[in-house]
């Protein structure tokens, strides 16, 4: 073949138009979680997942009712906000939301080159509005900002920065780093999973298929697997570019009770469950945070038995991978290297994967059968099965 054509040759320039994506994302802008205290957690993210305080936003600049921490590691970028003393809505909103979540994620916040249009199409498709476009500025330039609101108290901001060059938002000043500078343990976020409650799975896909124009990715977890060991239901939305990604669960009626059942009863609700850390060196970022005292979930000896059989060749040993419990997946595209840790807080909600990919742009649905076997053996010890 000598020539790719994307549209047919008589599409008129309106018919161009109209197939051109209705709602452009560039990345995630951040994930924005409101937690009991932002300046722990921006301690324990900077000493355990060896990310860097960037930005800070609090009493001694002016923000007399919250504290807020900006973490990075590469592209990817954390927010941790407490309330210091609320005296407005949004402090009440933040305390409230500790108060019935826990710690949790507030934003889903999304890089758009057009922060009006963005928000005029998706409202025009059925979104919530919770903030309508609207500007900030400092002396670092101006952002456009507007929220529609997504599954349970979550939300997604989006955020238009081209003419911005501060250290994160207007109000926010550049903070030193709270650790020595070590080798980043990621460098973007793969994918933002959330849990909705029983049956609202379809309901959140076409959420996205419509107001955000994502489309389904080919990996999920239907009836079968469901019923066979997962106890849970699981689709993919993503942007055309698969900039973001958005897996969605839903409870399943398994043999057992569902992680997701477990999911949603401790954090009253829907929400996001966990962020997907993209790295390019696992077993590095594996052994730097086990080192730091981050908990990751047990696989058992007898998945690596057989695991070389169907998995091939990767970049790491077979004994590496063994001996770091980390799992592996290949699908017609490629490989991929994940690992899981426990729940990040007291509550069994959120939690974090770290993947290294090698072509595939899959999930690892090859390993769903071990995952969820060892999120049960936590469930038991929990006292939740
Ligand atoms: O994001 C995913 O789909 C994978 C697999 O409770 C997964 O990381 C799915 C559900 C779940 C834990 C992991
Ligand atoms: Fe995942």
């Amino acid at each position: 073949m000598t020539e790719t054509t994307h549209a047919a040759p008589s599409a008129t320039p309106q018919e161009g138009a109209r197939q051109a994506d209705p709602f452009p994302v560039k990345g995630m802008d951040a994930v924005v979680f409101a937690v009991g205290n932002a300046k722990q957690a921006a301690h324990y993210y900077s000493t355990a997942f060896g990310m860097k305080l960037v930005a800070y936003c609090g009493p001694e600049n002016g923000t007399r009712e919250t504290a807020s921490y900006v973490l990075e590691s590469g592209g990817a970028r954390f927010v941790f906000t407490s309330v210091v003393k609320p005296s407005t809505d949004w402090g009440r909103f933040l305390t409230e939301h500790v108060a019935a979540h826990g710690d949790g994620v507030i934003d889903l916040a999304i890089e758009v080159p057009d922060a009006r249009a963005a928000y005029e199409y998706a409202v025009s498709q059925g979104a919530d509005g919770i903030a309508g476009p609207h500007e900030e500025e400092d002396e670092h330039g101006t952002v456009v900002l507007a929220s529609i609101a997504t599954y349970g108290e979550t939300r997604h901001t989006l955020v238009e920065r081209s003419a911005y060059n501060g250290p994160y938002l207007p109000g926010y000043v550049a903070a030193k780093p709270l650790v020595e500078p070590r080798k980043r343990n990621f460098q973007a976020i793969d994918h933002c999973v959330g849990n909705v409650e029983l049956g609202k799975m379809d309901e959140w896909v076409a959420f996205y298929n419509k107001v955000m124009g994502f489309t389904n990715m080919k990996e999920f977890v239907g009836d079968d697997i469901a019923t066979e060991y997962s106890a849970l239901m699981s689709k993919v939305v993503a942007d055309g570019h698969r900039k973001v990604k958005f897996p969605l669960n839903e409870p399943a009626v398994g043999k057992k009770k569902s992680q997701i059942d477990e999911y949603l009863e401790f954090f009253g609700g829907a929400g996001v469950q966990h962020i997907a850390l993209a790295t390019n060196d696992i077993v590095a970022t594996v052994r730097a945070m086990r080192e730091a005292g981050v908990q990751f979930l047990d696989t058992p000896d007898s998945y690596y038995d057989t695991l070389g059989e169907w998995v091939g060749e990767t970049r790491v040993p077979l004994e590496t991978l063994r001996e770091l419990k980390i799992l592996a997946d290949r699908d017609e595209d490629g490989y991929l290297l994940q690992i899981f840790t426990k729940p990040v807080q007291d509550r069994p909600t959120v939690f974090f994967e770290m993947i290294e990919r090698h072509g595939s742009m899959g999930f690892g649905k090859g390993n769903f059968k071990a995952l969820f076997e060892a999120i049960e053996r936590e469930q038991e010890r929990r006292g939740n099965l």
